[in-house]
């Protein structure tokens, strides 16, 4: 088994923090994504559609998709649990996980990848037709940020945790698509939402958030 990994970017690290919390090592492979190695054509043996993470299995399958990773180990090793125990915390957590991905990942992705320049013609991440950047979705992907914002403040007065009383699934991928969003240099979530910024400084300050 062979996970391959990158620096910096947001869905390895997804993976990188789940398995710290987990106490999880795994052989790993580093692909240089700011120096376009997964663009080259052996990643490609790997991973069609040239992102990262990718987990190569012994029986040569390859999972091509961070939580798909994190179920694969959660379902190899299921103590401590990061995606629930009762159908309650499953749910809740599964529909967290949702809304993380298309209302906070996506709109910093979407914010990036409309105006930098290293996105020209890949405007959407993965293996697609050359896809032009449209600089006015950049003003979407603010306006779905501090929306996003404002709901999980809400959400997270009066609780530690997205769901239930223990760190889940949730809170890592929360934790990676804030941070993602915050080196992008999109405005800093944190400054005048309270809840949302104690709820952060909680989940950094675990030893996983450094992985
Ligand atoms: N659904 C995938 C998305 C993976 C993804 O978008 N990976 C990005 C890094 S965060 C990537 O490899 N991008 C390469 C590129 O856009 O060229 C997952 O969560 O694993």
């Amino acid at each position: 088994m062979k996970l391959y990994d990158a620096a910096w970017a947001p869905s390895p690290r997804r993976v990188r923090v789940y398995l710290a919390e987990k106490g999880i090592e795994v052989e790993r492979a580093v692909v240089d994504l700011r120096g376009g190695e997964h663009l080259c054509t052996d990643f490609a043996d790997i991973n069609r559609q040239r992102q990262l993470p990718a987990l190569l299995l012994d029986d040569g399958s390859v999972i091509d998709d961070s939580l798909g990773i994190c179920r694969y180990f959660e379902a190899l090793h299921p103590d401590p649990p990061l995606f629930g125990t009762t159908p309650k915390e499953i749910g809740l957590i599964e529909a967290w996980l949702r809304r993380i991905e298309h209302d906070c990942f996506q709109a910093v992705a979407i914010s990036l990848r409309n105006r930098a320049p290293a996105f020209v013609d890949r405007a959407v991440s993965g293996e697609w037709p050359a896809i032009p950047q449209i600089p006015a979705l950049v003003d979407r992907g603010h306006c779905m940020w501090n929306a996003f914002a404002d709901v999980l403040d809400r959400h997270l007065d009066g609780r530690d945790h997205m769901v239930g009383e223990r760190v889940s699934m949730a809170d890592i991928a929360g934790l990676v698509a804030i941070d993602f969003g915050i080196a992008t240099r999109l405005p800093d979530p944190r400054i005048g939402r309270e809840s949302l910024a104690r709820w952060h400084a909680g989940i950094a300050a675990r030893p996983s958030a450094a992985a």
